[in-house]
């Protein structure tokens, strides 16, 4: 066998150069932030805002596939804690990192500073926000971008000129605080529409001459709130990575007179598809191609609309302009802006849902079946009075001691150990109806999964308190993308449905919809060791109940570091 070594040889050093040239290309991305608060006027008003560095939204983290992204966060806020969730991404070896108060870490006390370190080991779009409290609704988000690595087997099927991003958001006046008073308050005050809706951090309230006026503090003149210009060169092919960081609402995002071909969602590669609209729910992302091929001497709206709820809030509109056309970038376009498809058009929105299935070339193969599933029935319930959000009649609560420090330390007090309902009553279940007994319980135990196995999780969506009324839930899973292997609308049946599954090419997703009163159905392997939130990205309805936990193969999770310590229960207690 002596004629073989010498390529073996070569193929030894091959092996050794290029993973040398690999391990050169990835970088370690560090940022330095300090969380503060200032008055901004996103949409002319002035307000209030949790900014980064002074700024709303936060800067865009870019970093390439492989790389390690270290933010150090300085808390300047004085009086409020802060966590930061990385949105997308998994925290694989890193599950201290995810950011989630009270499942992963004590919130970052005013004055303190806390590091997070973590890999970024896949391409796509993502985004990062606030996990504490309602902040995400107080201005603290932001996008990230990983790009492939070049020549890379996640290099992008497709190809473009140029790129452009697009970070979605609605906008309250009220202050988070008064926002989560209302909603722990018996009778709830309800957050409300928002009064504004931004693109990239800018918007216009509508009744800004009116507030102006009254002696407030709005004024429609302000660079600060004057509309993003997205610019285009005639003939070429652009990339828009667009994202919801949203508080509530779903949206639906156009760009008026050119179609947008989806490619991407939540950082995997999309079978092509053409739409004018695209509706994005909170916590998604999608990248659109669009070709700069229309008339370069007149400016189009970009549009978001509110879907799903009955819209309270203005279009929210930017510009795209072409480059060397005879219109100035600023000049606003010479139509209305579009108002997009009816707001309670379910199907419409339901059937874009199902069109969004895996690129040909990038099919993950999700395992043929589940070692376990879990049916969560999604309700509206009162605890004593107070109106909550349930699974399985079970509101969760955050406990004052994260998981991941309680299991690791084996503080068992420190929640509640009974494991939530696997299941509810299915087959007897009105979903179009209301509850004739609205009571349910509040716990904050979690589920714990075997390390390895494969689990179904199945969302029912059904009636809520008051009566014909179900809304769209966008369902987030942290540590983990999922299969999104089914949807309907009606009642799920466990000894119909899974037949209809789509094992072939399911998207992987780390975000989905639950369309009113219809279920979703999505799989995904707990091989991720640490304990990870799944909830409603809503962010009051997760503040009011929304979510569950999953523990797996914690015991595989190494040292904690010490910074994500120091809040409830601690060892010797
Ligand atoms: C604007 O002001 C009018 C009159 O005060 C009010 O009816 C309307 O709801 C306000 N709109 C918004 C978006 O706040
Ligand atoms: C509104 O903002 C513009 C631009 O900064 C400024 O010139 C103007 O004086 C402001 N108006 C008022 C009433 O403050
Ligand atoms: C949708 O809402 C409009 C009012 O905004 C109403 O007129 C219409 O009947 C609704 N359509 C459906 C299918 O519920
Ligand atoms: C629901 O709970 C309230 C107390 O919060 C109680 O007064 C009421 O009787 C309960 N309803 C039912 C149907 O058990
Ligand atoms: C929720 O709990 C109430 C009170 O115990 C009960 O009447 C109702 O059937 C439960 N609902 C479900 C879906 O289990
Ligand atoms: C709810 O819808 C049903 C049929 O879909 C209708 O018969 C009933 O009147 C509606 N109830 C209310 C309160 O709108
Ligand atoms: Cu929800």
């Amino acid at each position: 066998m002596g004629w073989r070594r010498p390529p073996l040889l070569l193929w030894c050093l091959f092996l050794l150069l290029s993973s040398a040239a690999s391990l050169s290309r990835a970088a370690t991305r560090h940022h330095e932030w300090e969380i503060s608060y200032q008055f901004r006027s996103p949409d002319c008003a002035r307000k209030l805002a949790v900014t980064i560095n002074g700024q709303t939204p936060g800067p865009t983290i870019r970093a390439t596939q492989g790389d390690t992204v270290v933010v150090r966060v300085k808390n300047s806020l004085l009086t409020e804690n802060v966590a930061i969730h990385w949105h997308g991404i998994r925290q694989h070896g890193s599950p201290w990192s995810d950011g989630t108060e009270g499942v992963t870490q004590c919130p970052v006390l005013p004055g303190d500073t806390f590091t997070y370190t973590f890999a970024v080991d896949r391409p796509g779009t993502y985004m990062y926000h606030a996990h504490y409290g309602m902040q995400r609704s107080a201005g603290l988000n932001g996008l990230i971008v990983v790009e492939a690595a070049a020549g890379g087997p996640d290099a992008e099927p497709f190809e473009y000129d140029g790129e452009h991003a697009v970070l979605l958001n609605d906008w309250w006046h009220a202050s988070t605080y008064e926002q989560a008073a209302g909603l722990a308050s018996v009778p709830m005050v309800w957050v409300g529409e928002p009064q504004s809706l931004l693109i990239n951090g800018r918007g216009r309230f509508a009744n800004c001459s009116a507030v102006a006026a009254a002696g407030g503090a709005c004024n429609a003149s302000l660079p600060e709130c004057a509309p993003p210009v997205f610019a285009v060169v005639p003939g070429k092919t652009y990339r828009f990575r667009v994202a919801s960081v949203t508080s509530l609402s779903a949206l639906n995002f156009e760009i008026e007179g050119h179609q947008m071909t989806v490619v991407e969602a939540d950082g995997h590669y999309v079978k092509p598809f053409v739409v004018k609209n695209l509706n994005i729910y909170s916590g998604e992302t999608y990248s659109v191609l669009i070709k700069a091929d229309q008339d370069p001497n007149r400016n189009y709206w970009l549009a978001s609309n509110v879907v799903s709820r009955k819209p309270g809030t203005p279009t929210g509109t930017a510009v795209l302009s072409y480059y060397g056309g005879r219109s100035s970038p600023r000049r606003p376009p010479p139509t209305t802006p579009p108002t997009g498809p009816s707001w309670n058009d379910t199907m419409y929105r339901f059937r874009q849902s199902v069109a969004t299935v895996a690129h040909q070339a990038h099919i993950q193969t999700p395992p043929p079946r589940a070692d376990r599933t879990v049916l969560l029935l999604n309700t509206q319930n009162r605890i004593n009075g107070a109106i909550k959000w349930a699974l399985n009649n079970v509101s969760f609560t955050l406990p004052h001691t994260p998981y991941l420090v309680a299991m690791k330390s084996g503080l068992l007090a420190a929640f509640d150990q009974r494991p939530p309902p696997e299941t509810y009553a299915h087959q007897g279940y009105d979903i179009y109806g209301v509850q004739k007994n609205q009571n349910a319980t509040a716990s904050d135990g979690l589920y714990r999964l075997q390390f390895g196995s494969v689990v179904d999780v199945v969302l029912q969506n059904a009636n809520m308190l008051a009566p014909n009324s179900s809304e769209t839930h966008p369902w987030h899973l942290h540590g983990h993308d999922f299969w999104v292997l089914g949807y309907g609308i009606g009642r799920f049946d466990p000894a119909v449905h899974p037949a209809s599954y789509n094992l072939k090419d399911p998207i992987l997703k780390n975000t989905v919809a639950v369309h009113p009163y219809g279920w979703t159905a999505l799989r995904f392997k707990a091989d991720n060791p640490g304990v990870w939130a799944f909830h409603c990205h809503i962010e009051a309805h997760f503040f009011m109940g929304m979510g569950i936990v999953f523990e797996e193969g914690v015991e595989r999770v190494g040292k904690l570091p010490k910074e994500i310590m120091g809040c409830g229960m601690t060892k010797g207690h």
